[in-house]
């Protein structure tokens, strides 16, 4: 398996670097949850090994919307590094994905490092701030379809982030209106409250799950806590925004440029 895990972690890192589209791997060769979590973290190392940064993590399919658009039903993760960093307000390019699609989140940044798992009662305590963000996800994947193993190899699909301004109030955040846009249309409404009951769950989730997996994330870390609704295709020269109530909103506009190829949506 070992030499599987390193073959499919170079494919998936070419697949992203050339922003072209493979077939799943779970149909062909099997491999488990623990394996594709391997698989992720080989594939990230050839990132690290080019000079990207780790940043953060980010959580997956902690909202049922996310969950029923993409016929998955457990939560992952997956790293977030700076090349992914997209600048609030900016320009964003599409030539560097395959099928990218956008959707709504809550951006924290940690205040202490989180070397155990934490109570929900704690968790706010290890936060520095909030931001209302937005997260540019784009399967390696053909089609955008995957499984779960599938999905966690390819570091959750993992692509840009748009972070907005900072806000240290975590009290507003359990039921706050959600609203993203594409070119002034709300296209997806919904609530904080939709991921996993309270966004401060995502950040005890990622606590145990790094726990399991033996890592501690280091302050000043971000950690994105899922989409709170289901996520829309991004088209060239399309001005996307999320807009949290009482946090504010973030954007970008995509280049006029054509993605390689566009993904069909679920
Ligand atoms: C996997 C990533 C899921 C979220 O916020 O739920 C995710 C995908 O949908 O391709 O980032
Ligand atoms: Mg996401």
């Amino acid at each position: 398996m070992s030499t599987d895990i390193a073959r499919i972690a170079t494919a998936l890192d070419r697949a992203a670097r050339q922003a072209e589209p493979l077939a799943q791997f779970s149909a062909s060769s099997p491999f488990s949850l623990d394996e594709a979590y391997l698989i992720q973290r080989a594939s990230m190392a050839r990132r690290y090994a080019d000079g990207e940064r780790m940043v953060g993590v980010k959580l997956g399919f902690t909202s049922r919307a996310k969950m029923i658009q993409m016929g998955v039903d457990s939560l992952i993760w997956g790293w977030l590094t700076d090349a992914m960093l997209e600048e609030d307000g900016g320009v964003v390019d599409l030539g560097r994905f395959i099928h990218p699609r956008a959707e709504p989140e809550v951006c924290f940044v940690t205040r202490r490092a989180i070397e155990r798992p934490l109570t929900q009662l704690e968790a706010a305590d290890y936060l520095e701030a909030v931001a209302p963000a937005i997260e540019i996800i784009d399967s390696r994947y053909q089609a955008f379809k995957f499984s779960l193993e599938d999905v966690v190899a390819d570091n959750c699909s993992s692509s840009g982030l748009v972070v907005g301004a900072w806000s240290r109030d975590f009290a507003g955040l359990a039921n706050a209106g959600v609203l993203m846009r594409i070119d002034g249309r709300v296209v997806q409404a919904g609530s904080t409250a939709a991921i996993l009951g309270h966004p401060l769950r995502s950040l005890v989730q990622a606590s145990q799950l790094l726990a399991r997996a033996e890592i501690a994330l280091p302050a000043g870390s971000l950690i994105m806590a899922g989409a709170a609704t289901a996520a829309e295709a991004l088209t060239p020269g399309a001005h996307v925004s999320v807009e949290i109530a009482g946090y504010g909103e973030c954007g970008f506009t995509c280049s006029a440029a054509r993605a390689p190829q566009q993904g069909t949506r679920a």
